[in-house]
């Protein structure tokens, strides 16, 4: 295999972190093991002091989640990879790692809800200070920064407003001042925004949605940029212990080689989407970064290589509406989570967000009447067919 800066997305996908193994199975095997046996004593204590490298115990690092970290640094333009037990313990694995009682951090206000909800009510009882902003509004990041600001986390596009915020602005205000910046880029993968290129300093997803791509894992991974950043990860995932295990990592490595053809045609299927509801009579607005309506589409050509799966709408008829439409799909499901090749529909103010509360939501403009869509890779006509039928009642 060629080196990795040679081959195109596409391929990574499906050939990086496959090691050879002891019979050159074309899929490695999955190392179900807690622990792996020593020669002899001594090389137990080479391995621990580092004299020597090897597999100790699985939460310190195992083969098969191996794999799946190193492709996924690949695939990133990273450095290596921290597979983690969901994308919660990724976050916070990297809150932990980079934040002490007295440190500042600047949140988007527009958020996956228990990301708002850990920095608010556990981070905060450990000392650290936060402002959660619009981090699409480059001003209020400006404003909002301290001399004890040591971490700006950005979600873009947020969850589920698809607010879009200019990584590379936020970057080179963040570092003017010594500060880093984390971006969760769980609604892009790597193969729609690849934040490292935009001057981020370290990456966060939730491998739950696209990258897994079939609804069947919670999991989560940090990327880092060079060996120096990785170390003192490595370190707070191995104390704080939420790992992802053998058999997570072998099903999301499997997903990730046809990530390329599942965003490809996510992409266009949320394009059809998008535009049929745009038109729709009984749709007061439609955001999807794809749209020349969003207020960020120009942003987003620049800084996403695609627009992605995810559409919010809000229907003439409000909250109301809103429910009668989820109660009225047939073929897209009625499910929070997102990102699989099953099409989603979902209410984050009672569901996903609910746990901000109103007035978090009202600050990331998360209207009550907000319905979140996740488009599938079926067949785009028996979508939209279905979404018409579940709007029928709903146009005022
Ligand atoms: N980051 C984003 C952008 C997310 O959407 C989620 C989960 C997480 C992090 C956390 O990942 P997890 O721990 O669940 O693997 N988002 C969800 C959602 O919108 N509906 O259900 C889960």
């Amino acid at each position: 295999m060629k080196e990795h800066g040679e081959i195109s997305q596409e391929s990574l996908a499906v050939h990086a972190g496959v090691d050879s193994n002891e019979y050159l199975a074309v899929v490695p095997p999955i190392y179900q093991t807690s622990t792996f046996a020593f020669d002899s004593a001594e090389h137990g204590a080479s391995l621990f002091s580092g004299e020597r490298e090897g597999y100790i115990y699985s939460r310190m690092g195992n083969p098969t989640v191996r794999g799946l970290e190193k492709c996924i640094a690949a695939l990133e333009g990273g450095y290596d990879g921290l597979a983690c037990g969901s994308g919660m313990a990724a976050i916070h694995t990297t809150f932990a790692t980079l934040l002490s009682g007295g440190d500042h951090l600047i949140c988007s206000d527009a958020v996956y809800g228990p990301t708002c909800t850990l920095v608010e009510t556990i981070l905060s009882r450990f000392g650290v200070e936060y402002t959660m902003v619009d981090t699409s509004n480059l001003a209020a990041v400006k404003e909002a920064m301290r001399p004890n600001t040591k971490v700006v986390f950005v979600e873009t596009p947020g969850n589920p407003t698809l607010v879009i915020t200019d990584l590379q602005a936020v970057c080179s205000m963040a570092h003017d001042r010594g500060a880093q910046v984390v971006v969760d880029n769980t609604f892009m993968t790597p193969l729609l925004q690849q934040p490292f290129r935009w001057g981020v300093d370290v990456v966060v997803h939730s491998l739950t949605k696209f990258l897994n791509g079939h609804a069947d894992v919670v999991g989560g991974v940090i990327i880092l940029k060079s060996e120096q950043q990785y170390a003192p990860f490595r370190k707070t995932l191995n104390q704080l212990g939420g790992v992802l295990p053998p058999f997570e990592s072998f099903l999301v490595h499997r997903g990730i080689k046809t990530l390329a053809l599942r965003m490809q045609r996510h992409c266009e299927n949320a394009a059809k989407v998008a535009e049929f509801l745009e038109q729709h009579p009984a749709v007061e607005w439609v955001r999807y970064p794809g749209l020349k309506s969003h207020p960020q589409h120009e942003l987003a050509c620049r800084q996403m290589t695609g627009h992605g799966g995810m559409i919010s709408l809000g229907l003439k008829g409000g909250l109301e509406a809103g429910r009668k439409m989820m109660n009225a799909v047939k073929f897209c499901g009625l499910a929070v989570s997102l990102g699989g090749v099953e099409s989603l529909i979902q209410h984050p103010a009672s569901m996903t967000h609910a746990s901000m509360g109103p007035e978090a939501r009202q600050r990331a403009n998360i209207s009550d009447g907000l319905v979140r869509f996740s488009v599938g890779v079926e067949n785009v006509n028996d979508i939209i067919a279905d979404l018409d039928q579940a709007m029928a009642g709903c146009a005022t």
